[in-house]
């Protein structure tokens, strides 16, 4: 399909936003119209200055409406039935995503993974897998690699797998030759009508399947068994267990239940797409976290310190908190982008956090939001430069909590970028063992700590 007659819209210029700009600027558009909440001087870096991209940002943006346009291109974070594009729509506009635009113009194999928990590193294990089979394979999707950007090459690897999440797969009319689901929990529904939305998302993820085509489920997860029975396709289960029938191939590079039944879900799909189950194994076990994704830094004095600094929007946030069953402390915050955090304080007052160390511009924001929600435990901000704060924390923190970095926020000002976040927090926590060492004051009993890297 060629682009060049249309008039085009773009909804949000964060990582797919730019990614669809930069398409149809390629496909010399007649127009392309940006609309964010976020201020100009926010979203429209130098590099776009010139480009003959407009612009409609700042808090009114979508007061207009967005009428004229052929196609309305939805960012992921914009909910799919705000009254403006579904007004659009009505008018005639299609409505259509990076995603979508992906199916439909890239001769790709592709493998789509999605799941509450888990999707990320089943992506990444998956892909293990079959590069261990000596496949070519390339991650795009809500991993954060965008997906339009590689249209043209995406057909030169063997294979091209997707991590959808449920904001890409809700207006999805088409879906991949091998599907995964890791699970189906309940989540976003600070973004989703309600839970059936939620799960109806996922399910594009397979339902558009022709009979020939495969999808891997999770024995373990009750809405996956429920789900299966309407699956067009070929149906492949797998569990948690698995791997322990098998004969002893090697072990994770990562702990826990979950990763267990990551690996395995990784598994069963590298064999539908026809890999050797032993080599394929292989390729998972090489797989050892990802930085700055729940990235376990280390074990100190009893405490986990977890680097998610990756989590840079509260759905990010809250997901990573969840999957946290101990008493937790977090360190949030960061710039400002006009994000809502009451659902962040919400998930942080019922989730078993008993403090919050507050950065960034947006300390006083979460601090009224955490009042609102009449949050319980301690709040701390003015705290500055991330080694004091983990030394606080360091000060508070007994055997058996978990320390989080959990910002939910874009870094911009206090820090380079997310990476440079986490490696500060990395080595503040790297530095409690110095201090541990050197026998420093601290009024809990602790056991000897270990570090993991
Ligand atoms: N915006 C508006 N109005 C809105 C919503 C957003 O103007 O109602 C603007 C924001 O001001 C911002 C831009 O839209 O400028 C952000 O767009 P976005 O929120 O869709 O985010 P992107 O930067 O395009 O990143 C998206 C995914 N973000 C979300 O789903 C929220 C990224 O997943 C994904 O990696 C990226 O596309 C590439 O595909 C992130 C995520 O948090 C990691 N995902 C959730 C999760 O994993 O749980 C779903």
């Amino acid at each position: 399909m060629h682009y060049s007659d249309f008039n085009v819209a773009i909804l949000g210029f964060g990582v797919e936003g730019q990614d669809a700009a930069r398409y149809f600027l390629g496909q010399k558009s007649k127009r392309i119209v940006v609309f964010d909440k976020r201020s100009k001087v926010e979203v429209v870096g130098r590099q776009w200055w010139g480009t003959g991209v407009e612009w409609v940002c700042g808090p009114d943006y979508l007061k207009g409406g967005i009428h004229g346009f052929d196609i309305v291109v939805r960012s992921p974070g914009f909910y799919r039935y705000l009254p403006e594009i579904v007004e659009a729509e009505k008018q005639g506009s299609k409505v259509t995503s990076n995603t979508t635009l992906f199916f439909e113009e890239s001769e790709a194999n592709i493998i789509g993974v999605t799941g509450t928990k888990g999707k990320g590193t089943t992506t990444q294990m998956l892909k293990l897998a079959l590069e261990a089979g000596g496949k070519k394979v390339l991650l795009l999707g809500n991993i954060g690699t965008p997906m339009l950007d590689r249209i043209d090459d995406a057909d030169t690897f063997d294979w091209v797998i997707l991590e959808l999440s449920s904001f890409q797969l809700i207006d999805l009319p088409y879906s991949p030759p091998i599907a995964v689901v890791t699970n189906i929990k309940t989540d976003h529904l600070n973004w989703h009508k309600d839970r059936k939305e939620y799960v109806n998302a996922k399910k594009n993820l397979w339902i558009h399947q022709k009979p020939t085509d495969w999808v891997v489920f999770n024995q373990d997860d009750e809405t996956s068994r429920e789900l299966a029975k309407d699956a067009p396709g070929h149906v492949v289960w797998f569990n948690a267990g698995d791997k322990e029938s098998k004969g002893n191939w090697g072990d994770l590079g990562v702990g826990g239940n979950h990763n267990m039944a990551n690996a395995n879900a990784a598994l069963a799909a590298a064999k539908v797409a026809g890999l050797d189950e032993e080599v394929a194994w292989q390729g998972i076990c090489k797989f050892t976290g990802s930085e700055h994704r729940m990235e376990m830094v280390a074990e100190v004095g009893g405490v986990q310190y977890i680097n998610d600094s990756a989590a840079t929007t509260p759905e990010a946030a809250i997901a990573a908190l969840e999957s946290f069953e101990q008493t937790k402390i977090l360190i949030v915050g960061g710039s400002l982008k006009g994000v809502a955090f009451k659902g962040y304080a919400q998930a942080i007052k019922e989730n078993n956090v008993k403090t919050v160390f507050l950065i960034g511009d947006s300390a006083e924001e979460i601090k009224v939001e955490l009042n609102k929600v009449g949050y319980k435990g301690t709040v701390k901000d003015g705290i500055e430069g991330m080694k004091r704060i983990v030394e606080e924390i360091y000060k508070v923190a007994v055997p058996g909590d978990a320390v989080l970095l959990l910002p939910a926020c874009a870094s911009f000002g206090l820090f380079k970028d997310y990476k440079d976040r986490g490696d500060k927090f990395k080595e503040a926590v790297h530095n409690l063992s110095s201090l541990r060492r050197q026998g420093s004051k601290n009024c809990h009993p602790r056991e000897s700590g270990e570090l993991y890297k």
